[in-house]
């Protein structure tokens, strides 16, 4: 029948409500897993793919999902996320025609929501690139736990980002925790890490820190010990510019969420060519 084959590919409508249901049935499907949750390793994911951006020569970002490839798989701040991307495989394979780049970025959106965060702008339109398609980008362009405010600037100032969607973005330490076998740091920055809340902030700006004495890297902890933060986490609260947004946050749970939603939505796309018109789904 003539202008059948056509017919039925305008008529193809991507169902990405089926490809979040797939993600969020993955989040709890293993209980021996962390916290029971794989939602904060996929939302390390979306932001690790995204977050090489760099805006003065528009390469990088979440745009053809470059970390399935060396160099990039292999980076030291990458450690562990082969978890991440090998558990969203069969839902690429369900879902063939999304591409790993939506795939991933989606899929922190979704774990966020799942874990009672806010809603998560988001809109389709990556492709992925094929491994000749591109040139590698060049590591340390992600931030390193030990270092101070400069770092931190010098690495979100690069991407487009200000103090204040500094401080919000860094609020997903609320969730998961540090693994000595990947980053070398150790423990969750919360008792809740599986549940996304304002809680991060509660604990930099309320509990008492201190170096934790021991051969690993540089890290602070609580009394309890059980509680932890990385150097970059405590200049949120020593740096006179990061301090007022950090107390804000610690107080005022709906703003957190309100400018988390918009940082971490404008952090999923840096780079995306997008189609004109693009909506969100
Ligand atoms: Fe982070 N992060 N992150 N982080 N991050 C780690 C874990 C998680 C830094 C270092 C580390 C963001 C910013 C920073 C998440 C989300 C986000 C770990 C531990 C280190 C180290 C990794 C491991 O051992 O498994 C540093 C430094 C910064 C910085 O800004 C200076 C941002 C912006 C986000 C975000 O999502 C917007 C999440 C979630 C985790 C927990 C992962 C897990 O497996 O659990």
């Amino acid at each position: 029948v003539p202008g059948t084959a056509g017919s039925a590919a305008a008529s193809f409508k991507p169902d990405y409500n089926a490809v979040r249901k797939a993600i969020e049935d993955l989040l709890e499907s293993n209980e021996d897993y962390d916290d029971g949750s794989y939602g904060p390793v996929l939302v390390r994911l979306a932001w690790h793919t995204s977050g090489t951006y760099d805006k003065s020569t528009n390469t990088g970002g979440s745009n053809g999902a470059t970390m399935r490839f060396l160099p990039e798989s292999n980076w030291g701040a990458n450690a562990g996320l082969a978890v991440a991307r090998d558990l969203l495989e069969p839902v690429k394979q369900k879902f063939p025609w999304i591409s790993y780049s939506d795939l991933w970025t989606l899929a922190g959106a979704t774990a966020i929501e799942a874990m009672g965060g806010p809603h998560i702008p988001w809109r389709p339109g990556r492709s992925d690139y094929a491994p000749d398609q591109f040139v590698a980008l060049p590591d340390g362009r992600l931030p390193d736990g030990d270092k101070d405010a400069k770092h931190i600037r010098d690495i979100f100032y690069r991407m487009g980002f200000n103090d204040q969607e500094i401080v919000a973005l860094c609020g997903a330490h609320t969730l998961g925790r540090c693994h000595s076998d990947r980053s070398g740091f150790l423990g969750p920055w919360t008792n809740a890490p599986t549940t996304f809340s304002n809680l991060y902030y509660v604990e930099l700006t309320e509990n008492k820190w201190h170096k934790k004495k021991w051969k690993g890297p540089l890290q602070y902890e609580d009394k309890s010990g059980q509680l932890m933060m990385l150097n970059t986490d405590m200049w949120l609260l020593w740096d006179k510019k990061f301090k007022p947004f950090t107390q804000e946050y610690a107080k005022n749970e709906e703003k957190f969420f309100n400018d988390f939603a918009a940082a971490f939505s404008k952090l999923l796309e840096l780079g995306v060519p997008f189609p004109e018109g693009a909506q969100t789904v």
